[in-house]
C-alpha cells in the first residue's frame, strides 16, 4: 500500500526503492500466490512527487531524469511485469502519471467508482514515462491511448471501464473487500500456470507465431510436470472442485 495519503501517494525516491525491494522480496521468498497495490486515504498515486525537484529547478537546476529514472521507476515498472504471480492495481482514488503506468504495469486493473485516471505528464511539458508509452496503447488501443497523452484528460471509472483501462468497478464503500475476494480468487488458481500466462502473453505481443507457438509448447512442457496440473485434471474427471497449492 502506497502510503502518503496527504499527497496523493506521490512516489518518492525512497517509495520507489521501498516498492523495488517489496516486489523483489516476494519473488525471492516464493510463498506469494497473488499481489495487490493500492493506496491508502483518497488516491491511488499522483506519479512523481513533483516537489522533489522543486526548489532545484527554482534555483536553475535541471534533473538528470535519465539517472533518476534508471534507478527508479524504470528498474521498478520491469521487476513488475516479470513477477511471476498475478499482480492486482486496485485503484482506489486517483491515478497520475508514473502513477498511471504503475496501474498499466499491472496485470489486472480494479477501479474503485472513485477513482480517475489521468497520463498528467503534458500538463507539465513532459511526454510518457515508466512505460506510459508502451502499456496503454496496448491495453486501449493507439487512437484512445495517443488522445489521452497528448490531452492528459481525467477520465472516470465509469470511462475507464468503457475503454478497457480497467476490468471491474466497485461501489467505494465495498472496495478493500471485492478487491481481496478477486485477490483471493486469483490465490487459489494454479500460481505457475498464471506466472507462465502472464509471460506468453506479454512476449507473444513482440513474436511471429512460429516463435509463440515454440514458447507455448516449451511453457507446457513445464507446466504438465506440476502438481497443480494433475490435480486440476483429476479434479475435473472425479467430478469435484480443484485445491490448487501453487505447485
Ligand atoms: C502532489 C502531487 C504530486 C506532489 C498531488 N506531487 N504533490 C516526472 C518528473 C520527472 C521525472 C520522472 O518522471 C516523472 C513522472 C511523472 O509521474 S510526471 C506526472 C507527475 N504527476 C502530476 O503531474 C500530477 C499532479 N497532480 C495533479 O494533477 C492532481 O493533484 C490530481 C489530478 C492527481 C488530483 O487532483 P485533486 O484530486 O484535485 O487533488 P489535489 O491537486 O488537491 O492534490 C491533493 C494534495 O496532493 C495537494 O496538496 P495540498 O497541500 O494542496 O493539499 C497536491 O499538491 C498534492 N499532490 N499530486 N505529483
Amino acid at each position: 500500500t502506497l502510503n502518503r495519503p496527504e499527497r496523493l501517494n506521490a512516489l518518492t525516491s525512497v517509495m520507489s526503492d521501498e516498492l523495488v525491494d517489496a516486489f523483489e522480496g516476494v519473488n525471492a521468498a516464493g510463498v506469494s500466490r497473488a499481489v495487490v497495490v493500492t493506496g491508502a486515504g483518497r488516491g491511488f498515486c499522483a506519479g512523481q512527487d513533483l516537489t522533489e525537484f522543486e526548489q532545484a529547478y527554482r534555483d536553475g537546476g535541471r534533473l538528470d531524469v535519465k539517472a533518476h529514472l534508471d534507478t527508479s521507476y524504470h528498474k521498478l515498472i520491469p521487476i513488475i511485469v516479470n513477477t511471476p504471480l498475478p499482480v492486482i492495481a486496485a485503484v482506489n482514488g486517483v491515478a497520475a502519471g508514473a502513477g498511471l503506468s504503475l496501474a498499466t504495469a499491472c496485470d489486472l486493473r480494479l477501479a474503485s467508482d472513485e477513482a480517475r485516471f489521468t497520463q498528467a505528464f503534458v500538463k507539465i511539458g513532459l511526454a510518457p514515462d515508466s512505460g506510459g508509452s508502451y502499456f496503454l496503447p496496448r491495453l486501449i488501443g493507439y487512437a484512445k491511448a495517443l488522445e489521452l497523452t497528448m490531452t492528459g484528460e481525467l477520465v472516470d471509472a465509469k470511462t475507464a471501464l468503457d475503454l478497457g483501462l480497467v476490468s471491474r468497478v466497485f461501489p467505494a464503500a465495498s472496495f478493500r473487500e471485492n478487491v481481496a475476494d478477486v485477490a483471493a480468487e486469483l490465490a487459489s488458481l494454479p500460481t505457475k500456470a498464471i506466472g507462465e500466462s502472464k509471460r506468453l502473453l506479454r512476449e507473444a505481443l513482440e513474436l511471429g507465431l512460429d516463435v509463440a507457438l515454440d514458447r507455448e509448447a516449451d511453457a507446457q512442457d513445464r507446466m504438465v510436470q506440476t502438481a497443480d496440473h494433475i490435480e486440476g485434471v483429476t479434479a475435473f474427471v472425479e467430478k469435484r472442485e480443484p485445491i490448487f497449492k501453487g505447485e
